[in-house]
């Protein structure tokens, strides 16, 4: 390890909570795919902040949007309106196709949204008695790490040490529309789910899922809640991932590459007979709807359209998978994902992922390994195939070398 990257992390270490374990590289410079640390080494990021990064880093179409209005306003909280929430909102529900959106800063608070709108929804509407109302989500899931949010998850460390929980939530397997069927009562105002499990070691579910759980939610009057806060804005394929099957939930929820890369912005969104249990005061935030979160969603979404990321992330995403199948190597159990959303198992026997994505940052790729045995390979959408093939000379290289 560089003395320069030593040091930058003996500060970090020094001062910060140890609530992550991140790869010994310092970042100092980002530029579309590739990043650039401390010592001057250039990696092509795979990893795109968790799926933040899907325009890549410093758009500068996005940059310029900050910039210019830093320039102006930025901050006006919602007790006074602002020039940008509203063009912004309307940009956003014409191309998701809803009528209304809440604007919120992180994914967490949209999911925290998204369920006190399923919540009041079940009260006012379908008439579900006062504080019986249960939210059903899915075994393996991530939607956060609030209190509320974790307390429904079945990771262990992402619960240890943070009870008491929030109640009004039922957990279900994956992929079980008829499990989702059994566990509906009279209460459900709400099935909660990632289209795919990113966190979750990249589980794309059967085809044909999006369809079965809509038709039963629709059936028992339940809302159909997606969190495509890793799965949209063309991760894995198209502008959400339901829309592989032709699904509309009744909420969706969305963040990260809302942001372009450069600000937390997320939001829900709903139709009006939804939208319309909150009136003023219910619910809020200081940043949320802020001018230059507004600015910066606008241009976010503007490049995801103009440069056709969801199409990209399609072609692209089927070509790096098939190249990735192709590398026979005895260490990988399997090679899956939807669009630019890959992960890549490696038999326990070979141990966990954690080292082949050290042996991958030697040789100039940023990948982060998720669920222990997965790695995950999600870059910015914007990636060329050529640089797509440059990662796979090295991914071969260390996916052979066991
Ligand atoms: C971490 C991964 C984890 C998300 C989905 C909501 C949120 C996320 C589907 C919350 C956030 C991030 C959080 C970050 C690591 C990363 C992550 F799945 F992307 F890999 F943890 F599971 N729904 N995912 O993926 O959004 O509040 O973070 O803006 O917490 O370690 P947020």
């Amino acid at each position: 390890m560089g003395e320069l990257t030593k040091k930058y992390i003996e500060e970090a270490e020094r001062y910060s909570a140890h609530n992550y374990h991140p790869l010994d590289v310092v970042l100092v410079k980002g530029e579309g795919v590739w990043v650039w640390d401390v010592e001057g080494n250039k990696y092509l990021d795979m990893l795109s902040a968790y799926s933040a990064l899907n325009q890549g880093h410093r758009h500068p179409e996005i940059v310029k949007a900050l910039v210019e209005q830093a320039g102006r306003i930025t901050l006006t909280s919602r007790a006074f309106h602002n020039d940008k929430m509203g063009a912004f909102l309307k940009k956003l529900c014409e191309i998701a196709g809803f009528e209304k959106a809440l604007p919120m800063n992180t994914g967490a608070e949209a999911v925290e949204t998204a369920i006190k709108a399923a919540r009041k929804w079940g009260y006012l509407k379908k008439k579900v008695e006062k504080d019986k109302a249960e939210i059903i989500v899915c075994e393996n899931n991530f939607h956060g790490r609030t209190t509320t949010i974790v307390g429904f998850s079945s990771e262990p460390q992402y619960r240890y040490g943070f009870g008491p929980f929030t109640p009004g939530f039922k957990l279900i397997p994956y992929n079980d529309p008829k499990a989702l069927e059994d566990a509906i009562t009279e209460n459900t105002v709400g099935f909660l789910f990632e289209p795919v499990q990113g966190e979750g070691g990249v589980i794309v579910p059967d085809e044909g899922y999006y369809r079965k759980v809509r038709e039963i939610t629709r059936r028992h009057n339940v809302l159909l809640m997606a969190d495509e806060i890793q799965t949209g804005f063309g991760r894995t394929g198209r502008l959400f991932a339901l829309e592989h099957e032709g699904v509309k939930p009744d909420i969706l929820i969305v963040g990260k590459a809302l942001g372009g890369g450069v600000y937390p912005v997320s939001a829900i969104l709903a139709d009006n007979h939804i939208m319309d249990v909150f009136t003023p005061g219910d619910h809020g935030s200081t940043f949320g709807g802020n001018p230059l979160a507004c600015a910066v969603g606008m241009a976010a979404l503007d490049v995801l359209v103009k440069e056709k990321l969801p199409e990209r992330a399609q072609e692209l995403g089927e070509y790096f998978m098939g190249e990735l199948r192709k590398i026979n190597s005895p260490a990988v159990k399997e090679v899956r994902g939807k669009g630019l959303l890959i992960g890549v198992e490696i038999k326990e026997e070979y141990g966990d992922a954690r080292p082949f994505c050290e042996r991958l940052k030697e040789r100039g790729i940023l990948a982060k390994e998720t669920h222990k045995q997965v790695i995950r390979f999600a870059p910015p959408l914007i990636i060329k195939r050529e640089e797509i093939d440059w990662a796979l000379e090295r991914i071969r290289e260390v996916l052979l070398e066991v």
